[in-house]
């Protein structure tokens, strides 16, 4: 079998002092944190789309990497080499998942049923392969953007012919990810939106959109596929306005529409802040709302507004990721999928390891320190304290449901002018910085 990557060998943990670019300084699988092995913890997955498929074209120009893997005419030889280089990548690289789209692994043939062999063809070979190398799938998804019949919407489309199309495309992602043993699916809604308001109709569009999640939900019960599903909020890009915009709307959207208790969410970096949020107001609101089910680790650029997809490196955000993460109880299902690229200018290989090595030590670093932080319980007690009010007198009684305006009414004429105390941020952000010195 040839090698793909052969200039790389297996990446090995080598401890913080290591000066190998290709080794691990933080990320140490087997080592325990908090009861559970870093791997048990991380559960990283590797995506197929950037890692395999993006060959750094962009608006403006061609692309700019050549992939050994990616020559030949015909496309399911390259679809044969592709998943191949794919599997050697995730064992050089020692992670435990993959994910993918089913255009990603396959690429679309003229009818749908020439689309459905092809892809039967290749998830074979992903199946051997995944056996051969215990590596499993965390998800599996189904591309509902990219081809010009979704140009207005899958679930979302004005016609009812592109839903169907899309309910068919959506059954036999499905199919393949119950074969390949997904532990979970996802529904990433790339064009159930809007370009502009005067030629949609958004209450229809909406009970459409939940339609077609009731109907995954049925034919998963059908199947007996027993992955978890997730909805991952974006709030523009492609369109100019996405419904799954962010946590909180997707929550609502799911209560609306009875579906909570069959998605959960799976938060991207990037993604959150595209919608104005920080990556950690998402997952905690998920956290708050038991809905967190997994993370697409990346982030974007401060200066660029829209998803650049970059692999995570700020060792801010993985720590209070994990410390979040953490809070939540853990992965169950769900793990830490890179939905990331390497630059157009990074064109060897050899990147595509630079980036998944640092982006894993990144974590691995977040684990860890955050596993000290919650052992610690710095802002915990800290915010204990702070909300300490409430554990007795009139607190509670607000709290239980035992004081009404009146009451409180009664309460504030005698106590007076309520007492300002600090809320100590900056005290607080140094402790953060301690812990991740
Ligand atoms: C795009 C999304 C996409 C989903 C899967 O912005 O992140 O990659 O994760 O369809
Ligand atoms: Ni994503
Ligand atoms: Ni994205």
């Amino acid at each position: 079998m040839p090698e793909y990557f052969p200039e790389v060998k297996a990446i090995k943990y080598e401890g913080p002092d290591s000066r190998n670019p290709l080794a691990f300084r933080h990320y140490n699988p087997k080592q325990k944190v908090l009861g559970k092995t870093m791997a048990e913890h991380l559960r990283f997955a590797v995506c197929y789309w950037h890692t395999f498929k993006n060959l750094g074209g962009d608006m403006f120009g061609v692309p700019t990497i050549v992939r050994s893997y990616a020559q030949g005419s015909d496309p399911m030889v390259i679809a044969d080499q592709t998943m191949r280089a794919a599997f050697e990548f995730f064992t050089k690289l020692g992670v435990g998942f993959w994910c993918f789209h089913d255009t990603d692994i396959a690429p679309e043939a003229d009818t749908l049923a020439e689309t459905n062999k092809r892809l039967d063809r290749i998830v074979k070979l992903a199946k051997s392969l995944q056996n051969d190398t215990g590596v499993k799938l965390l998800w599996g998804t189904c591309n509902l953007f990219s081809h010009p019949r979704f140009m207005s919407g899958a679930a979302t489309n004005p016609s009812p012919d592109v839903f169907a199309y899309a309910a068919t495309k959506v059954k036999k992602a499905l199919e393949i990810t119950r074969y390949l043993d997904g532990a979970g699916y996802v529904f990433w809604g790339g064009r159930e939106g809007y370009e502009t308001l005067l030629n949609t109709d958004m209450k229809r569009e909406l009970d459409h959109l939940a339609r077609f999640l009731h109907l995954a939900v049925d034919y998963k019960k059908q199947i007996r596929f027993k992955g978890q599903f997730y909805i991952e909020p974006k709030p523009k890009e492609p369109t100019k306005h996405q419904y799954d915009f962010d946590a909180a709307s997707c929550h609502a959207f799911l209560q609306q529409y009875g579906l909570v208790g069959h998605l959960k969410l799976n938060i991207e970096a990037n993604h959150a802040t595209l919608a104005g949020h920080a990556f950690i107001h998402e997952l905690a609101y998920c956290v708050a709302n038991g809905i967190l089910g997994s993370v697409d680790a990346n982030r974007g650029d401060e200066l660029l507004g829209w998803d650049t997809d970059q692999f995570p490196t700020n060792l801010y955000d993985t720590t209070l990721a994990m410390y979040y993460i953490l809070k939540g109880g853990g992965f169950t299902t769900g793990g830490l999928n890179f939905d990331a690229h390497v630059r157009r200018q990074s064109i060897d290989p050899v990147d595509l390891f630079h980036a998944h090595v640092g982006a894993m030590d990144a974590f691995a670093r977040g684990l860890k320190i955050a596993a000290r932080l919650l052992k610690d319980r710095p802002f915990e007690k800290f915010i204990a304290r702070r909300y300490a009010g409430w554990d007795g007198g009139i607190g509670k009684q607000i709290e239980q449901g035992k004081a009404g305006f009146a009451e409180l009414e009664a309460y504030t004429m005698k106590r007076g002018e309520p007492k300002t105390v600090s809320g100590r941020q900056e005290m607080l952000e140094n402790i953060l910085n301690d812990y991740i010195a």
